[in-house]
């Protein structure tokens, strides 16, 4: 996108849907002029001081018509949002004298604002850094209260800082090798190789703890995935039903009835969390039923936390238990609860004793049509969740995926620059890849970005943001 900050650009700031007030917003040097054309309060646009409230009328300036009432909010750069001449002018949310009023706007000599714009030009004039911008959009979108906890640290600049702390480490390892390159026969005191090499260590260890939450993050903000799979017949869907309190998925005694994936959101302590109701796994020649199954290993793949559904009285053959364990298996990374249904067909000593000889395999024992037992699956639900919560408080989430790739790059030079060290490449070299690795810190927090910064980062904002 060309960037033309001499001209004036204006958005309706808010949905464009029947509300209780909608915003338009102009940024730049003709807005406080446009809005004293279009706006006719006691005083003049003009001569209102910044950041005063003009109670007024927004009225055709060729036909005179008044088209709502409105107030005018006048903030004067740099002291605004995008650090130019900014005016909001607050109506009565009507989408289409909202439109009404921006048409005249830009026929006044206002450009319609692109997406992201006026975040960009508050990036351009110094106002946020990329990392504050990126984490505004998020807090927009944040469907989450932990989402909206990180995107608020974030946008306070936490990230940014840890960046900048990074980056000064990794400087501080370049200066000692630069200054050795230059005064190979001074007798200084710089940076053995052996602390050389463990300062690039100890840096790449923190990219790569960075990195980890990147998950996390996206975890936070799209909701954790918990995926309900287990042997045909198990009660999976009885399951599903039961947490969400809603009659969604189909139940029924023939084995095989669930062959698309079945979803539902629940919010536990203000986490998203998505339940995902799957085929039966087992060995089956039909069709349809395969391809239920081919879903539900995928969902396993994409899924944060799986349950594994199994009921008493579905006796698992050998291959579905080898089944089984290969569910697990590919799920060691994942947190797993396993869990045993239908306890209601047994009388209290059955119970007893298959909980005694299932202790070790089964975490908990339920009856998901009678409801007994839910309440422990609930909590442990919201212990995995309160893990994820509490790695959100103790230290900034990346959140996009421009800052993982990059801090990738950083992490990616640096380990070259620490082999290289290793079988003692010359500095020179070494340096050439430390520089690479600050590079990339820097492109993350937007020093020096690159040109096509606005497609990667402001392109994704609503209009008006
Ligand atoms: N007695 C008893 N029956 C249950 C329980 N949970 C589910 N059922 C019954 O078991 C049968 C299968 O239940 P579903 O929830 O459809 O099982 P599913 O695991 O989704 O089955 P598929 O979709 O075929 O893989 C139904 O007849 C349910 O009523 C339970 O806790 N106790
Ligand atoms: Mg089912």
């Amino acid at each position: 996108m060309m960037v033309v900050l001499d001209d004036t650009i204006a958005a309706v700031a808010t949905p464009l849907f029947p509300a209780g007030i909608g915003v338009i917003r102009i940024s730049g040097p003709e807005a406080i002029k446009i809005a004293n054309t279009v706006f006719t309060g006691k005083k003049q646009v003009l001569e209102c001081e910044t950041y005063t409230a003009l109670h007024g009328y927004i009225k055709n300036p060729e036909t005179v018509e008044t088209l709502d009432e409105a107030v005018c909010l006048v903030m004067k750069g740099p002291a605004s949002y995008t650090g130019e001449d900014v005016v909001e002018l607050s109506l009565h949310g009507s989408p289409l004298v909202l439109r009404k009023t921006l048409e005249m706007i830009i026929r006044l000599g206002a450009r319609q604002a692109e997406a992201g714009e006026f975040t960009y030009r508050a990036y351009l004039n110094g106002k946020l850094s990329l990392t504050e911008a990126e984490a505004i959009h998020k807090l927009v979108k944040a469907r989450s209260e932990s989402g909206l906890r990180n995107a608020f640290l974030q946008m306070q600049g936490s990230l940014r800082r840890n960046i900048l702390e990074l980056r000064t480490k990794i400087q501080e390892v370049l200066s000692n090798f630069e200054a050795e390159i230059e005064f190979p026969a001074e007798e200084l005191n710089f940076l053995s190789k052996e602390d050389g090499l463990k300062h690039i260590k100890h840096i790449t260890t923190a990219c790569s703890k960075m990195i980890e939450t990147y998950q996390l993050g996206k975890q936070l903000e799209e909701g954790v995935k918990i995926v309900i799979c287990g042997p045909p017949n198990s009660g999976k869907s009885t399951l599903l039903n039961r947490l969400l309190k809603d009659d969604r998925a189909i139940v029924h005694e023939i084995p095989g009835t669930t062959r698309d994936k079945v979803e539902g959101t629940l919010s536990i302590n203000g986490a998203v969390i998505k339940i995902i109701d799957t085929a039966g796994i087992r060995q089956t020649e039909n069709a349809v039923e395969k391809i239920g199954i081919a879903k539900t290993i995928e969902a396993i793949k994409k899924s944060n936390v799986i349950i594994w559904l199994e009921s008493y009285d579905t006796k698992s053959s050998f291959k579905e238990n080898e089944l089984k364990s290969q569910v697990i298996s590919k799920s060691v990374k994942k947190h797993s609860i396993t869990v045993m249904n239908k306890i209601d067909l047994l009388d209290k000593n059955e119970r007893k004793t298959l909980q005694k000889k299932l202790k070790s395999e089964i975490d908990i024992f339920i009856s998901a049509k009678k409801g007994w037992g839910v309440k422990r699956i609930y909590m442990a639900i919201e212990e995995v969740v309160g893990a994820l919560q509490s790695h959100s408080i103790e230290g900034t989430i990346i959140t996009s995926l421009r800052q993982e790739q990059l801090l990738k790059e950083c992490r990616k030079a640096l380990n070259r620059a620490e082999n290289g060290l290793k079988i003692g490449v010359s500095l020179e070299y070494i340096c050439q890849d430390v520089n690479e690795g600050i590079e990339a810190l820097n492109q993350l927090i937007g020093i020096k970005p690159r040109k096509d910064i606005y497609d990667l980062v402001f392109k994704h904002f609503c209009i008006g943001k």
